[in-house]
Parts: C-alpha cells; sequence; structure tokens
C-alpha cells in the first residue's frame, strides 16, 4: 500500500480544483478543493497516520464528506478514480500552465481549447511566434509579458538562461547606451561576448569620461526590475526576467586591457597572465604592470595587448583554454566560419506541419538574407502534435512548392522532410517515399529518455539509410529545459563521416545542437557539418548567429560547414 504524506495529497487536491476551474466547474466546488488542499497542507500530522487509526477525517477543519471520501479511496487504492476521470476529460499539464504568473483558468482554457496548447513549452512556443495575440483580449503586450514569465520560471530551475533571452536584452541595453553622447564605446563582455550556450549574466563595458550620466541611464532602463548595487563606476541591476546585469565605466585608455579582462574566461585569462609574467609583468583589468619598476602599459585594442603577449588576435569564441592560446603562438588560429558565408537552409517549417508562416513566406524570408536555396522540411505522419505529412500530403505539398518555385525565380526551393526516427527504431517514411524527396533530415523527437545501446542504434539506422542526408539536432536537448539523449556519440559520428550523412548545427537558441565540444570532435572525424535554424516562421532565420557562434567555438571553418557551398557545389556533395 502506498504512503502518501500531506504534501502529495494537498497537490492533488489542489490540482483537482485547478483543473475544475479550467473546466467551468461550480466556484463552490473548486474553493472546497482548494480549502481541503490548504488545511492539509498545514496539518500538523500525517493525514495518512489518522486514515490508518482509524480516525474520522471529516472531523479535520476544512474536510467535508467528499474530501474524506476521497482521502479514503486515495489511501487505500493508491488511486483516486475522479481524478483519472478528470485527467481524460482535462490535460494534467494544464496544472503547470497556470502555475505561469498572468495565465489565469479562462486564459488557460481558451489557449487549450482555440490553440491546442497543454503544455508550458506549447504556450512559450506559441508566444514566440505571434500565435497567443490571436487569442481573444490578448495582445502583444500580454504575450510578452507571459513568455517573460516564463523565462523566469526556466531561470528559478537554472540560474542560467540561454542565448534567445540574453542576447535579445543585451542588445537592447548597447543600444540605449549608444545613444547616450558620453558613451565613447559600448560592449557586452563576459559570457555573452564569448557565445557561450548559457549565460549567468551580462557584463557591460562603456568607454567614456564622464559615467554619471551612463550609469543613471542604466538604471533607469525599463526592464530593470530593481538596482542591486550603484557606485560612481560599476552598477549591478536584475531584469525583469531575472537575468542580472553589470555595468562598468572606463576611461578610453584601458578600453582594451578591460574588455579583455571582463571577456575571459577566467581560464583563458589565467593563461594570458602567466604569458604576462614570463615577461616580466603582472596583468590585472586596468593594465600590465613592470614589475621591476612599476611601470604600467595599458592598451586602447584588445589586439595590441594579445600583440605585446606575442599572440595573434584570439576571437572571443574562442577564449575558452581549449589550445586557443598556442595556436595563437603560432599562427595557425581558425579562420572561423561567418554568417554572411551561409548560403542557404536545409531545415525549416512551414504551416503544413507545426510551422507558422506559408511555403512562399518562407523562401522570400530566406532570399532576403540573401540565399540562394532552402529546403522546406516539415515534420513527418508519426508526429501528431505537429501536424506531420502523410505521404499523400507530401505530395500536395510538392505542388505547392513548385508553384512558390515557379514565382521566385531567385532561389531555389527544394522539397525535404524532417523524418521521424521514431520510439521503435522504425524510420517514418519508406524508401519509396524518401526517393521522391530532394533531401531528408531525421530527426528524434520521441522516446529520447530510452537506454544508451537503443537510442544508438536508432540514430544508426537513420544514418545508414541511403536517402538521410542530415541529422538534425543530434543530441535532443533542450537547454535549461531537457538534457540531452544518452546517445553514444563518438560511434554516430563515425558512422556519419564514414556514410556521409551530415550531422547539424541547431542554431535555435534552445538546442545549440551539436554542441561546441561535440562540432570540434566531428571536424576533427570529418564529419560534414551543416547550421540550420530550424525556422518555424520567418524571424527564425535571425537565430543563425547563435548556430555560427556555435561552430564558431567548436573552431570551425567556411570548408567544416556544407551549407557554406554555392547551390551547384552543394547539390554536388549531396549523399548520393
Ligand atoms: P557567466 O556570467 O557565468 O555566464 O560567465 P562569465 O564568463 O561572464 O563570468 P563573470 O560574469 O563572472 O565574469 C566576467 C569575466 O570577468 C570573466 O569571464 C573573466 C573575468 N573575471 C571575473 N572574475 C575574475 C577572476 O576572479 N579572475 C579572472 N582572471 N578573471 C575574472
Ligand atoms: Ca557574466
Ligand atoms: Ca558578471
Ligand atoms: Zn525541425
Amino acid at each position: 500500500m502506498p504512503r502518501f504524506n500531506n504534501k502529495e495529497v494537498a497537490e492533488l487536491f489542489a490540482n483537482i480544483g485547478d483543473l475544475l476551474e479550467i473546466k467551468g466547474e461550480n466556484r463552490f466546488k473548486i474553493l472546497a478543493y482548494r480549502k481541503a488542499a490548504d488545511n492539509i497542507a498545514g496539518l500538523g500530522q500525517d493525514l495518512f497516520n489518522l486514515w490508518e487509526a482509524g480516525q474520522d477525517l471529516k472531523k479535520i477543519e476544512g474536510i467535508g464528506q467528499a474530501i474524506a471520501d476521497k482521502s479514503a479511496e486515495l489511501f487505500e487504492t493508491g488511486k483516486l478514480e475522479f481524478w483519472e476521470k478528470l485527467i481524460a476529460e482535462v490535460p494534467e499539464s494544464l496544472v503547470d500552465v497556470l502555475n505561469i504568473p498572468d495565465v489565469g483558468p479562462k486564459l488557460a482554457k481558451s489557449m487549450w481549447q482555440e490553440l491546442g496548447l497543454t503544455t508550458v513549452a506549447e504556450v512559450k512556443a506559441a508566444a514566440q511566434a505571434g500565435k497567443l495575440q490571436t487569442l481573444p483580449r490578448m495582445g502583444a503586450k500580454s504575450e510578452a509579458r507571459i513568455l517573460a514569465s516564463i523565462e523566469a520560471l526556466e531561470r528559478r530551475d537554472t540560474g542560467r538562461v540561454h542565448l534567445g533571452i540574453a542576447w535579445p536584452l543585451a542588445m537592447t541595453v548597447i543600444a540605449t547606451l549608444e545613444k547616450l553622447p558620453e558613451a565613447l564605446k559600448v560592449e557586452v563582455a563576459g559570457s555573452l561576448r564569448r557565445m557561450r550556450e548559457t549565460i549567468g549574466d551580462l557584463d557591460f563595458l562603456v568607454a567614456t569620461e564622464q559615467p554619471e550620466p551612463i550609469m543613471a541611464a542604466f538604471k533607469a532602463m525599463n526592464d530593470v526590475q530593481e538596482v542591486i548595487a550603484a557606485g560612481e563606476t560599476k552598477s549591478s541591476v536584475r531584469f525583469r526576467n531575472g537575468l542580472q546585469a553589470d555595468l562598468r565605466c572606463l576611461e578610453p585608455s584601458r578600453w582594451g586591457t578591460a574588455l579583455q579582462y571582463f571577456t575571459g574566461s577566467q581560464a583563458h585569462n589565467v593563461k594570458v597572465r602567466e604569458l604576462a609574467q614570463k615577461k616580466g609583468y603582472s596583468l590585472n583589468e586596468y593594465a600590465l604592470t613592470r614589475e621591476s619598476d612599476g611601470e604600467k602599459l595599458s592598451f586602447e585594442q584588445e589586439a595590441d595587448l594579445y600583440e605585446f603577449l606575442g599572440l595573434a588576435y584570439i576571437p572571443p569564441q574562442l577564449r575558452e583554454d581549449r589550445g586557443e592560446i598556442k595556436a595563437a603562438q603560432n599562427k595557425s588560429l581558425p579562420e572561423l566560419v561567418q554568417v554572411g558565408d551561409i548560403k542557404g537552409e536545409v531545415h525549416c517549417h512551414s504551416t503544413w506541419s507545426d510551422g507558422a508562416q506559408s511555403i512562399e513566406e518562407m523562401a522570400r524570408a530566406a532570399m532576403e538574407r540573401g540565399y540562394e536555396y532552402l529546403v522546406i522540411t516539415d515534420h513527418s505522419q508519426s508526429l501528431g502534435i505537429a501536424n506531420g505529412l502523410t505521404p499523400e500530403r507530401l505530395r500536395r505539398q510538392r505542388q505547392e512548392i513548385d508553384d512558390v518555385q515557379a514565382k521566385l525565380p531567385g532561389i531555389r526551393l527544394l522539397q525535404g522532410t524532417e523524418m521521424e526516427i521514431k520510439a521503435d527504431g522504425s524510420l517514418d517514411f519508406s524508401d519509396e517515399v524518401l526517393a521522391e524527396l530532394d533531401f531528408v533530415v531525421a530527426s528524434v523527437h520521441t522516446g529520447l529518455r530510452q537506454d544508451r545501446e537503443t537510442l544508438t542504434k536508432r540514430m544508426l539506422a537513420a544514418i545508414n539509410n541511403p536517402y538521410v542526408h542530415l541529422i538534425g539536432h543530434p543530441s535532443g536537448r533542450l537547454l535549461t529545459q531537457r538534457e540531452a539523449g544518452d546517445f553514444d556519440m563518438e560511434a554516430i559520428m563515425h558512422a556519419a563521416a564514414e556514410t556521409g550523412t551530415a550531422l547539424e548545427i541547431n542554431a535555435s537558441p534552445e538546442r545549440l545542437d551539436l554542441n561546441d565540444a561535440h562540432v570540434r570532435r566531428a571536424i576533427e572525424l570529418g564529419v560534414d557539418l551543416m547550421i540550420n535554424c530550424d525556422a518555424h516562421h520567418a524571424a527564425g532565420f535571425e537565430n543563425m548567429r547563435f548556430g555560427v557562434a556555435t561552430a564558431s567555438r567548436g573552431w570551425a571553418t567556411a570548408e567544416s560547414i556544407v551549407n557554406t557551398l554555392p547551390w551547384e557545389k552543394f547539390a554536388m556533395r549531396l549523399k548520393h
């Protein structure tokens, strides 16, 4: 017989109250469950023990006949039929949706019934895609507030945020500070400048002779919720989404020294300091100080500091003490891939599955970025929640792609699929269906918690299929939300290299998958890599900067990334 503690029982009754409210039940009934939950949570003794001892639970304050009976049923059978029936009608995960600040039962209900959203992740994706706004009494502002609340909830769990949250906020701060005539130079340093996949806090630097107006503008920013510390040249604030930021003002003459120091990483800085010491200098955030006579050297440019120490300029993404100092000494640093090198994308979605925009809108957005080619890869049939395509719908989609292609000769439009690698290890389409497509991305979206052997086998089956060109977001992780699947990445990379199957660097800031370390290993093993935004709406293409940064952090040059090739060469490189 399972024992239930008071917290578990209270939570169950509170959840019943929540779901009944979404269902639109009688107010008094809802209140009764909530009151019972409160009372049980605050009870001095274990309800289970009282029941076991044969006590009449109705005697307890706030517990009536209905609640007493349900508690007894739960304790006796380990289940509650009322709850089972309720969650068959109203999805249980709506309880979490209700926990988002600013989301009440009415809104939760209309998100569920009008838009089919039942989880926080789905609500978040809908908010990002601008779909929440379409609900009655919802505007862009309330949508943004809900998104910020979800981000704050996520942050509470991990203490760090992904680049999709940190980067736009940092750009807003920079734009505000750059408007001030006193600000001569403005930069964000720290992990954001290095484009680490998650960010602990933001570190801003401003070169100026007059710090006061800059400090004042920083503290007065719209998104600032709290000023944590305020000095003459340094302030710290917390933004509404929970992220903290430091701002330091300094004289322009020591800009290079300070920017180098505050960009980090700490491990990189330790190595830089050792080099300075070998030359007889100590190094801190202000200056190099000659130990023999105290003579101070500051640098206006970072590159001058590196040069003084006998190093080529090291791009921030490489400053992690992963061999970059040696490479800078030998002048063998890689020439990192740039956003402008990308010539097309081979993984994106349209309204045919779970995208928010039409094929034509996506194609136009890709053209505006100067892309030569775009592959439309909507989800495949077994991914029902994403409205995956059957072979029949795929054939109809081909017609629309051809029509849009005829209208837009400036870009090469191809038809692909993002095919499920199903939980049972099979692929979602037969080879006959795949043969009709121009490009095949295969991805794992389900069964990510399977054991290493099973997961790896599933992936290898896709890699070994002659029609599969690319494995989408290979590890399946969602930054700050979900761990990667337990894949044997080494085996997967070897198989990918042998078969000429490319691995994706998914540029969505919640994925960045492959991660930087895997990118570096993949390049060593000669695996083809492709960077894609996996865009579900036109604005999704903006994420390319995060994918390119991740590739850079894995020391990737343009040669390592297949979709830097112009169309003709790209087509020739494809697997078959
Ligand atoms: P984060 O904020 O956890 O994402 O990571 P960072 O790298 O932004 O770290 P943060 O904000 O603590 O400091 C910014 C940079 O300042 C860091 O990358 C290197 C430099 N720094 C801070 N404290 C120290 C230190 O004690 N020693 C050295 N060498 N550098 C430091
Ligand atoms: Ca930081
Ligand atoms: Ca900091
Ligand atoms: Zn996708």
